[in-house]
């Protein structure tokens, strides 16, 4: 463990003066905060949304504030270790539900943080990215990559709401955060590539040479399909439990570079108890009840609702029914950085 260190008020005060006048600090002190044994110290408290309390509060902001006067009508769900009005969920991931009323628009723009979408209900909406015209139905995923120019618009005549998750924080502490503002787009008259080139696995459009790839081929992710997969793999998992990641189908890389997605399914009945991960979490419900315990805290859970894991948290997932879910982590930008550990 190694021994107690120095503390502040051990050294003379005219020295701390001092060391104030020059603008340096003594390290040891505080590199107990900064490098604690063995695990880090989040700030990051488990969360609980359920989307029965937070869905008549999202209505009246569509009746409070037209979407003119908020560009993007959300409403953030804080980390409770940070308190209300915390723009993120957990240390990387900002999570925020969406509302558009029908005949709405929100403009478009482009910035330095990637997005996805997660619809929760509603039809009709879309989502225009890089003049591709992406319909959002239930479930589906819906990717917004830095630096692609996007908006979004509602050709139905019931709200549509979905739930966004950015790496936004990350870009923010990186002091990298902005946005730029632009004309509405022209969509291209050809439905989306999910629609169009990558309709089975393992099949991948032939270009010619000159015609290179997008960086971020394909940017939706279709619930109905997830889904049919989820249940496919079930049939034959050990455990009632099965899990599929999200991936750039030309690349088999991770959909977006900070951001993972895992869709998963659990059979009515099963309990899951994953390792403890460096990664952090949010899982959104898209069907099923049943109750998840996260550094003890219990959280019963049923369609729409969401919850957080914090880094290194202990968890257990018990389904009451057959349950789906989608879950947004960090793994990606931490296997990036080198450090992505799972504990058993
Ligand atoms: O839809 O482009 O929740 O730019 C936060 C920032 C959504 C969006 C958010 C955004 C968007």
């Amino acid at each position: 463990m190694g021994q107690a260190l120095g503390t502040l008020e051990e050294l003379p005060q005219e020295y701390r003066d001092q060391l104030t006048a020059a603008g340096v600090a003594p390290l040891w002190p505080m590199m107990r905060n900064v490098l604690p044994h063995d695990a880090p110290m989040p700030i990051t408290k488990p969360g609980f949304w359920r989307y029965d309390e937070a869905r008549p509060l999202l209505m009246r902001a569509g009746e409070l504030t037209p979407v003119e006067k908020a560009e993007r009508r959300v409403l953030v769900l804080s980390d409770p270790g940070r308190g209300a009005g915390a723009m993120q969920a957990t240390a990387s991931i900002y999570l925020g539900l969406q509302l558009l009323l029908p005949g709405e628009t929100a403009p478009n723009h482009v910035h330095t943080p990637s997005a996805a979408r997660i619809v929760v209900e509603g039809e009709g909406g879309y989502t225009t990215v890089d003049g591709e015209k992406l319909p959002m139905e239930e479930g589906d995923g819906i990717l917004t990559p830095g630096g692609e120019w996007h908006e979004h618009g509602h050709d139905g005549d019931e709200p549509v709401v979905w739930l966004d998750a950015l790496d936004l924080p990350v870009f923010y502490y990186l002091e990298g955060s902005y946005a730029r503002e632009g004309d509405l787009q022209s969509p291209r008259n050809r439905p989306d590539a999910s629609q169009v080139e990558y309709l089975a696995s393992g099949l991948a459009p032939t270009r010619k040479r000159s015609e290179a790839a997008r960086r971020y081929p394909m940017v939706r992710y279709p619930w109905v399909r997830t889904q049919q997969a989820l249940r496919e793999m079930l049939r034959y998992a050990a455990h009632g439990f099965a899990e599929l990641d999200y991936v750039n189908p030309e690349t088999g890389a991770d959909a977006l570079p900070t951001i993972g997605f895992t869709a998963g399914m659990m059979a009515a009945g099963a309990s899951v108890t994953p390792p403890m991960r460096s990664s952090s979490a949010a899982i959104h419900i898209i069907s099923g009840r049943g109750k998840t315990t996260v550094n003890g805290e219990t959280f019963t859970w049923g369609p729409k609702d969401t919850f957080s894991v914090p880094v290194f948290a202990e968890v257990s997932h018990q389904a009451d029914e057959e349950a789906f879910l989608i879950k947004v982590h960090d793994r990606p930008l931490q296997e990036k950085l080198g450090y992505y550990e799972e504990r058993d």
